[in-house]
């Protein structure tokens, strides 16, 4: 395998001013192993701009406080700020109110929130759960703990060929009656296929059941509109964009959060507490005990704000043309397998693929040395790994500061891999 020349072309680049959002984030102009940073891992997690950084640090330098109980300034501060990111995180997703704005720690607890809730009162011994191939674990595991608690049945939707979800099965499925809840991504971490949620979620009500999608690759590579979404449920954690680690949010519809019983119990979380029991406090704080992560909400608040100025379609049409890129100049690599659809349009900023004969780890590995951070391994997506034929996959991930320059340096480290492993 050899590295093509600069044949293909590079693309212009009219839907981003990368140059000046490179700007923003002060980590990405450091030099990695004597070569300047690539980082092509965002769909482990995101790197944050100054806004963020500059909004978690004014607010423990000035305005730290617990919230919803200090009659003082500072408590009132951080309680505006915080109730103020739950405002402005309901804008950005459409959300009918704030009130269905869970905080959580990240994509996988409000996961866990719903099957444990939701789960834990609704199901019954035989009803069906629907999951699919492309999950990960984070959407399955929780899954599986209540299933086996209840006695209820996992049923997976398949991947074709090219990493889609493969719908037609559905109507089968569906006509058994048993389906209580789907839960599917809206974006594979694995494959970067974008799910036809809206499909989906008619398809599960016509048949009275509901969707949670999984969002922690959506909200952060895809414009999100609940509303327009038509989902039940849609969990995403901020560090995927832009934001902190240690948050993330779970929107529920206001009517079928206000019937789920309370997640933890604790502090904050109640109305009256007696001996033997205790009530509940209104929503959303119901399922919020003991004291949140105050910074955590206020700087993916500034995240918000900064994904907005941006905008999230010309975030994702950026993605789009990277990967277009990212295809056409890995498709012409000799020994390099791709993986997923290979219509960009049809995929978020992900590129997963295997180099004949060497392991991802070693891929990773090379290309660490070169400066260029991708991730190689299952990404906790087994499923999806098992349906490849593959232990692991390297994957280069994309966000909206990455170049095609980063796609050619790239090319050029995985010249290095076959230079080393390659025979001859
Ligand atoms: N769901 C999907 C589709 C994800 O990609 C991830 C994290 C999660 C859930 C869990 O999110 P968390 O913030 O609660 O951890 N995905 C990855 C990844 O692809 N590489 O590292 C983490």
């Amino acid at each position: 395998m050899t590295a093509p020349g600069p044949s293909a072309q590079t693309p212009a680049l009219p839907v981003l001013d990368v140059e000046r959002i490179r700007e923003d984030f002060p980590i990405l102009s450091q030099q990695v192993n004597d070569h300047p940073l690539a980082y092509l891992d965002n769909a482990a997690t995101s790197q944050k701009p100054v806004q963020v950084l500059d909004a978690l640090n004014a607010y423990y330098r000035r305005d730290n406080a617990n919230v919803h109980r200090g009659l003082h300034e500072l408590s009132r501060r951080a309680t505006d700020g915080y109730e103020g990111a739950r405002t402005a995180v309901a804008d950005w997703i459409g959300a009918a109110s704030p009130v269905e704005i869970v905080w959580t720690r990240g994509t996988t607890e409000a996961i866990n929130l719903v099957a444990a809730s939701w789960g834990g009162a609704n199901l019954r011994e035989g009803d069906e759960i629907l999951l699919s191939e492309m999950e990960h674990h984070s959407n399955l595991v929780p899954w599986q703990l209540v299933a086996q608690r209840k006695g209820a049945r996992l049923r997976y939707l398949e991947l074709d060929d090219e990493g889609r979800l493969d719908l037609e099965p559905l109507p089968e499925i569906l006509a058994g009656g048993r389906v209580r809840i789907a839960a599917i991504t809206h974006v594979s971490n694995a494959l970067g296929t974008i799910n036809p949620v809206r499909e989906l979620a008619d398809r599960l009500h016509e048949a009275e059941a509901l969707l949670l999608v999984d969002g922690a690759q959506g909200a952060a590579h895809h414009p999100v509109d609940v509303g327009e979404l038509g989902v039940d449920f849609y969990a995403f954690s901020g560090h995927k964009m832009c934001g902190p680690t240690g948050i993330g949010v779970l929107w529920g519809r206001e009517r079928l959060l206000e019937e789920m019983p309370p997640y933890q119990g604790g502090g904050e979380m109640i109305h009256t507490v007696e001996r033997d029991f205790s009530t509940w406090a209104a929503l959303p704080h119901k399922f919020e005990a003991g004291t949140p992560n105050i910074a955590g909400a206020i700087a993916m608040h500034a995240a918000v704000e900064y994904l907005r100025a941006v905008g999230p379609a010309e975030i994702l049409a950026h993605e789009q043309m990277l990967v277009g890129y990212a295809l056409e100049r890995l498709g012409t690599l000799p020994n390099l397998r791709l993986f997923g659809p290979t219509s960009p349009e049809e995929r978020a900023g992900v590129v997963s693929f295997a180099v004949d004969g060497v392991h991802p780890h070693d891929v990773a590995t090379v290309l660490d040395s070169e400066g260029v951070a991708i991730r190689a391994g299952h990404h906790c997506a087994q499923l999806v790994m098992e349906r490849l034929g593959v232990p692991a996959t390297a994957r280069a991930s994309f966000y909206l500061y990455n170049t095609a320059e980063e796609i050619d340096r790239l090319v050029r480290g995985l010249g290095t891999v076959d230079s080393i492993f390659g025979e001859g």
